[in-house]
């Protein structure tokens, strides 16, 4: 439980981000407390499987993914609590590889849309889009990236390190600047941390305006997305929520405290609409936003009679 508790509050204060990773380590949890859970009782067994399912999957209420992954663990099988666990393991051991797997793949397919000389524009931190610059550039492309800081929680740094490390020349922007620099992109590409059914996508703070003036600059957008980050909730109208986080990541609590009338709001994501997106970039195709309920149907197996069957998670 102590173990539990603890990847669900680096989740929780963004020790462990990302989305992929996010969901990677949440399968990987479920996969470590299956493992160290000693009952032989399968009814309590699956008591307490679903009790860290939902603790994980509350931590983090934007990121699709970390429901997705929990699902993909949860739906393991067992006549007894020694199947169940062992499925759990297959389970999560799959979900995690088939991660990584998509991360690369993106960056294969996503490659072939960035040409040699091109000047990409990227906001926050995906592995995926990180992935697409990676590939581009191994395949002997010179590319160079205008990175945004990507305040409060500054993910814009961790962007020019990976970047930093493959020799990749990159140029580090505030985030009010984006507009200003659009002229000098030829692409812009970004990660999700979900995508509805009808094709937006939902990203770190920011990306919506970026996405914005990259349509008005007539600059094609590409997120890049596992199949995972689709929102199989969407089908039944529900909205992705948008986690407001902590004032004191845009201020200090003293600072606020000089303040009588002043307050923060701190939104972690927003969401770009599908008509500001060219293509998204999955692990099995590149697919015009139009196409995500496909994703959600064919390839995450949730078409609208599974969705009305009941959803725990
Ligand atoms: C991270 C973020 C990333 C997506 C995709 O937000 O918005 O662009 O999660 O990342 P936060 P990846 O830092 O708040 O988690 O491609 O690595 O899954």
């Amino acid at each position: 439980m102590k173990q539990l508790k603890e990847t669900a509050q680096k989740i929780k204060s963004m020790e462990i981000r990302g989305a992929g990773r996010i969901a990677r380590a949440a399968a990987a949890e479920l996969r470590d407390y299956a493992d160290r859970l000693k009952t032989d009782d399968l009814n309590e067994f699956n008591e307490k499987m679903q009790f860290a399912a939902e603790l994980l999957v509350s931590t983090r209420p934007t990121a699709v993914s970390l429901p997705n992954a929990v699902r993909a663990v949860m739906r393991y099988k067992g006549e007894s609590a020694n199947e169940a666990r062992v499925n759990i393991l297959r389970l999560a051991d799959e979900f995690i590889t088939g991660s990584e797997n998509a991360v690369l793949r993106i960056g294969e397919i996503g490659a072939r849309r960035v040409r040699d000389g091109y000047t990409i524009m990227t906001h926050c931190n995906s592995a995926a889009a990180i992935s697409i610059m990676a590939t581009a550039y191994a395949q002997g492309k010179e590319i160079r990236v205008i990175a945004t800081e990507s305040r409060p929680r500054w993910q814009g740094h961790l962007t020019i390190q990976h970047l930093d490390k493959i020799g990749i020349k990159t140029f580090l922007i505030v985030d009010s600047a984006v507009r200003y620099f659009m002229k000098e992109v030829d692409l812009v590409i970004m990660g999700a941390d979900a995508v509805t059914v009808n094709g937006s996508v939902i990203n770190k703070i920011g990306s919506s305006q970026l996405a914005l003036a990259a349509h008005e600059a007539r600059r094609n957008v590409i997120i890049a997305a596992e199949t995972y980050k689709f929102s199989p909730k969407t089908l039944l109208g529900e909205l992705v929520e948008i986690e407001e986080r902590d004032s004191s990541e845009v201020i200090s609590r003293e600072k606020l405290d000089e303040f009588s009338n002043i307050s923060v709001r701190n939104p972690a994501f927003d969401v770009t609409p599908r008509e500001y997106i060219d293509l998204i970039c999955t692990e099995v195709g590149a697919i015009p936003p139009e196409m995500a309920y496909i994703i959600i149907k064919d390839y995450l197996g949730w078409g609208i009679e599974e969705m009305n069957s009941n959803m725990r998670i």
